[in-house]
This record gives C-alpha cells, sequence and structure tokens, in this order.
C-alpha cells in the first residue's frame, strides 16, 4: 500500500486527488490548516477514509511534522494562494505560500528523506506562460508570467527543476492550464458564471456583473487533470508536463452556453464591471497537451460544453436543495 500526503487536500484538486488515490488503494493524508471555522466542505464524504494533519506552507517545522506523521511515498503540493485577482491586494502572502512554500516542502523532503524515496509533485500553472509567447504553449514555451501569482509560480517551478537536477530528487511539475468543476471556488469565472445563471433562472438574482469577456482559456475538467498528477509520479525519469485539452474559448463563450442551459440570453443580464478587470490581463491560452498524451497515456474524458452544462446543473440543484431546506426550516 502506498502512501501519499496532499497540501491543499481541502480545495478543488486536493479533494479529486484524494478520491482517486483511495480509489487506488493510497493511505492518504492531507495537510490542513487551522481555521476558525470548517473548510471541510469538498472533503466531507471522504473524510472518514482521510488522515489530516495540521500545518501550513509557511510555517517550515509544521512541513517537517507531515513528513513524520504520514511517511509519504508521494507528496503533491496543491497548497496555494490561488486566484490570480487577490495576488495584486497579498502579492507577499501570494509570494510566501505560492512560491517560497514550495522551496520549503522540497528542503522539508531534502532533509527528511536522504534516501530520495520520496516522489514529489509540483502544481505549475499555464499563468506562467502569461503575455503569449507563442500558440499553442507546450514545454519549451517560455514564460513571461502577468500577475503576482504567475511570478509566484515561475520560481515554485524554477525551484521544483532546481531540486532535481541539484539533488536527484524525483521531483515533477505539472503545468496544468485552467480546470473546473462543480467544486470550483465561487470566485473563479466559470463557477461564478454557473452559480449567476442558476441563480438568476431561479429568480435569487437578476443580474451577473463580470470584468473581461474577450480572455481566452483552455478549460478542462479537474476530475480528468488529477490523473494526470498521478501518473507523472508513477513514470520512470521524473520530467515536466503539459495538461489542458488542447481547445480554447472566450469567456463570453462561457457565458453564452451557461446561459442558454437555463433557457436565458445572456445579453439582458450580464453587466460589464471595472472592478473585476485586471492590472495586467493573460489574453491567450491553450495548450499543446501533446508530451501528456504520448508519454502518460492521458487523455482529457470531459470537453468544455459537458463541463459548463454539468456546473450548471450542478448548481441548479445545490440552489434548488437550499431554497427546500430554507422552507422546510421555516414551517
Ligand atoms: P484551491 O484554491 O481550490 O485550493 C487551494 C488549497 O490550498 C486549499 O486547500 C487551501 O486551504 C490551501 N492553502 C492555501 N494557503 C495555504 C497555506 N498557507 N498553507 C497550507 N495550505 C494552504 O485551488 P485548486 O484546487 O484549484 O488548485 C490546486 C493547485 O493547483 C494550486 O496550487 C493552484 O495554484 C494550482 N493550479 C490550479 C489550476 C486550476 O485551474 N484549478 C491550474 C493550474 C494550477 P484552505 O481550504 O484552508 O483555504
Ligand atoms: P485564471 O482564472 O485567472 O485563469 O486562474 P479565473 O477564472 O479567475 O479567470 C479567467 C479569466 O476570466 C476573466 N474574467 C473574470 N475572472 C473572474 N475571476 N471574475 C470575473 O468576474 C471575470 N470576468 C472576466 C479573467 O480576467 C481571466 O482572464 C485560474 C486559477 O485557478 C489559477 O490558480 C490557475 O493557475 C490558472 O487558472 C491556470
Amino acid at each position: 500500500m502506498k502512501t501519499a500526503l496532499i497540501t491543499g487536500i481541502t480545495g478543488q484538486d486536493g479533494s479529486y486527488l484524494a478520491e482517486l488515490l483511495l480509489e487506488k488503494g493510497y493511505r492518504v493524508f492531507g495537510l490542513v490548516r487551522r481555521s476558525s471555522t470548517v473548510t471541510f466542505e469538498r472533503i466531507d464524504h471522504i473524510q472518514d477514509r482521510l488522515e489530516l494533519v495540521s500545518g501550513d506552507l509557511s510555517d517550515q517545522n509544521s512541513l517537517f511534522y507531515a513528513l513524520e506523521a504520514s511517511q509519504p511515498d508521494e507528496v503533491y503540493n496543491l497548497a496555494a494562494q490561488s486566484f490570480v485577482q487577490t495576488s495584486w491586494t497579498q502579492p507577499v502572502l501570494t509570494g510566501d505560500v505560492t512560491g517560497l512554500g514550495v522551496t520549503r516542502m522540497l528542503e522539508a523532503i531534502r532533509i527528511f528523506d536522504r534516501e530520495r524515496r520520496i516522489r514529489f509533485y509540483q502544481a505549475s500553472s499555464s499563468e506562467m506562460f502569461g503575455k503569449v509567447q507563442a500558440v499553442p504553449q507546450d514545454e519549451d514555451t517560455s514564460f513571461y508570467p502577468r500577475s503576482p501569482y504567475g511570478v509566484a509560480k515561475v520560481y515554485g517551478h524554477w525551484a521544483t527543476v532546481n531540486y532535481r537536477e541539484s539533488y536527484g530528487m524525483y521531483a515533477v511539475s505539472g503545468i496544468l492550464f485552467n480546470h473546473e468543476s462543480p467544486r470550483r471556488g465561487l470566485e473563479f469565472v466559470t463557477r461564478k458564471v454557473t452559480d449567476g445563471a442558476a441563480r438568476i433562472s431561479l429568480g435569487l438574482s437578476r443580474e451577473l456583473r463580470l470584468g473581461n469577456l474577450d480572455a481566452q482559456r483552455d478549460w478542462g475538467f479537474a476530475g480528468d487533470y488529477v490523473r494526470a498528477m498521478h501518473l507523472m509520479l508513477q513514470q520512470d525519469e521524473p520530467d515536466d508536463y503539459v495538461v489542458a485539452t488542447g481547445e480554447t474559448h472566450t469567456v463570453q463563450k462561457l457565458v453564452e452556453l451557461a446561459f442558454s442551459a437555463v433557457g436565458l440570453d445572456w445579453r439582458e443580464h450580464v453587466k460589464l464591471d471595472e472592478r473585476f478587470m485586471r492590472p495586467a490581463e493573460v489574453d491567450l491560452l491553450v495548450g499543446d497537451p501533446g508530451k501528456a498524451k504520448r508519454k502518460l497515456g492521458w487523455e482529457p474524458e470531459v470537453n468544455f460544453e459537458s463541463l459548463v452544462t454539468m456546473m450548471v446543473e450542478a448548481d441548479l440543484e445545490r440552489l434548488r436543495g437550499n431554497r427546500r431546506s430554507a422552507v422546510s426550516s421555516a414551517v
């Protein structure tokens, strides 16, 4: 039986990865932060099969304790301040957690695991490509990050490559393009739009305020992308991979699909709002997943249209359920 330690287990990807590893018979540990409210919504359904250890990527010692408690074969570093917009208002925290946090975990593994037994996965991002240098983007495309988040991810990416080359660690970096699901945080544009369309169709809200509708993203399904993370740690040699669908769509197209899924005309409900525009934008992301397909045998299974429908339906169901429970608690 293999053992994995997942940082960011309470996040979107952490929850899907934990499910996948449990299915494969892993013993799964998760690093969780202390909070005054419970943040386990995404792992509620599997919590009795997980072992949670308390820690924080900004606290070096807690990472040693987590390694000692879990004795992992594999470490998946998914924790981060992951919202791009917030990285402009909290650039130092983003640099500390999303960037330096990677070095803290690599250092903890380097010192704890002298035999180089532990395999390490770093959650790198297509945001590292930033300002368009080539289309589509692959493992050889140069980085030009456009936000403090992107800058921090570039640091974490090169730290991972450097520890592999300096110390012979099995350390890999998955350069994942946007991936979404019904568990996506409500602040990210896909979920904001599917939740907004569902709310408006149920009469719970009247309008949806958005920023740049022209940005283009390569959107896939998170459940597909965690399979690629696992595959990257099962290879003979450590290497870095782009994970993407190879298709790109505008934010406007996302909006059109979500609103038409609930039978509404988006033009009647969507308002542009300067507050959601970014100081520097990433205009066009589309990945070339050729290497992941050839070497890992990885393929995405959910296309963009099915993803949007899945998310709208999940939001409708959740909101109808909330309404029912509000009514029943009132009677
Ligand atoms: P989420 O924002 O959903 O989850 C982030 C996780 O990190 C949460 O569990 C959060 O804990 C945890 N976390 C935040 N700060 C700290 C900290 N200081 N110490 C320990 N844990 C912390 O992100 P996703 O699941 O979407 O993404 C997972 C990773 O993949 C992130 O690193 C992200 O940057 C990266 N990525 C994501 C992509 C995507 O499209 N989803 C694409 C490419 C990369 P809490 O619940 O307590 O807040
Ligand atoms: P992104 O995701 O920045 O690509 O980072 P997000 O969904 O936040 O934005 C995608 C695009 O939509 C435009 N947009 C809006 N975005 C938000 N959040 N809210 C709005 O109202 C809005 N209107 C337009 C944005 O300008 C942008 O162009 C995600 C995160 O998961 C990162 O952690 C990850 O690394 C990258 O994907 C790959």
